[in-house]
């Protein structure tokens, strides 16, 4: 029966590649996932024809017609009837019941020996740090290993979804929140953010990019190591857009959530506080460490602090960025 069921939800609705109605299945728990949307999928249409079609049956079939006496109401119980309608509906919950809890479960504990990436939420972007402290604004992942992502945000709920993976969470202030998967496909998939977070939030897109066996490893050295390759402003560059800068801050002059980067080194700016501050190294390293502590008149005090999130050496490449852009 639930060999059947498989065949038939998987034929029709969802498979290895893109249906009409599911992505690619390409993590090891999307078949469990997609088993249980299909079941109900299903489910919901046979009983939408049976009610729907009665519906308009029993319409046309009873309705007030002349020459026909209205009929008198006369049933007011029928146990039969009232069992059936209890007991059918009731074995049909057990399979969802029992495979959507099987694959949660699934889903909730990670396998003991999987690799473990750190994933940052923030407005509006997502950060992943690797076990060598490297961050990444894409998630890179080796294909056929379980991957646990420890998950959280600096500011509100967003949620972490990678549709053709089936892997959804809410990444929420104050915990770690955890999932995992393990990924069948080599190639990249769309993460979304699907909690609403706020004016950029359809923007908080990245990417899963997995790996073919052993090329992982070689990846991350190389990676890891961007800033020692590049020259400080190229360097501040990447950051500028790997960090979540670029969710907030333009280098064309035009205003996001901050000001431009464009053309502010060495101008005089105007704080919340009245007071002027010429926008040098030390101010733009305050501005990263400690945002609140001098706000630009005129904004809202939204900038996340990068305290303990950007070596020095980062920062000064940002620092060179900003220079760089006059
Ligand atoms: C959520 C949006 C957001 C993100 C992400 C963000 N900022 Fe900001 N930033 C702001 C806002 C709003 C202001 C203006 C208010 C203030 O000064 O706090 C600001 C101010 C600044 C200033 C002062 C600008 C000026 O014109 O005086 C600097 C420098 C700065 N941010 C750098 C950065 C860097 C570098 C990053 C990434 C590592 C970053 N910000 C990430 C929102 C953001
Ligand atoms: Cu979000």
């Amino acid at each position: 029966m639930g060999a059947l069921l498989t065949a038939l939800a998987g034929l029709a609705l969802a498979g290895k590649e893109k249906t009409f109605w599911l992505p690619k299945q390409s993590s090891t728990a999307a078949a469990a996932i997609d088993w249980v949307w299909g079941f109900i999928f299903w489910i919901s249409a046979v009983f939408f024809f049976i009610i729907v079609g009665l519906t308009i049956l029993f319409a046309i079939q009873y309705r007030a017609r002349k020459g026909y006496a209205t009929a008198k109401k006369h049933s007011s119980h029928n146990t039969v009837l009232e069992l059936t309608w209890t007991i059918i509906p009731t074995i049909l919950l057990i399979p969802i019941f029992w495979y959507g809890f099987k694959a949660y479960l699934d889903l909730t504990v990670p396998p003991a020996n999987s690799y473990e990436i750190g994933v940052t939420a923030q407005r509006w972007a997502w950060m992943f740090t690797y076990p060598n402290g490297y961050v990444d604004e894409n998630l890179h992942v080796p294909v056929d290993r379980p991957v646990k992502l420890v998950m959280q945000s600096e500011d509100v709920i967003h949620s972490f979804f990678v549709p053709n993976f089936r892997v959804k969470r809410d990444v929420v202030p104050g915990r770690y929140n955890i999932t995992w998967f393990e990924a069948t496909e080599v190639g990249d998939h769309v993460i979304f953010c699907t909690e609403y977070c706020g004016t950029g939030h359809s923007d908080m897109m990245s990417k899963v990019v997995v790996h073919p066996s052993g090329e992982f490893e070689t990846w991350l050295e190389d990676a890891s190591n961007f800033l020692d390759k590049l020259s400080p402003a190229e360097g501040g560059e990447m950051l500028y857009s790997m960090r979540g800068c670029k969710q907030c801050h333009t280098i064309d002059g035009s205003v996001r959530i901050g000001p431009s980067f464009k053309g502010i080194w060495g101008a005089q700016h105007a704080l919340t506080t009245g007071e002027q501050v010429t926008v040098d190294g030390n101010y733009v390293r305050q501005s990263i460490m400690d945002p609140a502590s001098q706000v630009v008149a005129g904004y809202d005090a939204v900038m996340p602090t990068y305290k303990g999130r950007l070596k020095d050496q980062e920062i000064t490449a940002i620092i060179a960025y900003i220079k760089s852009l006059q």
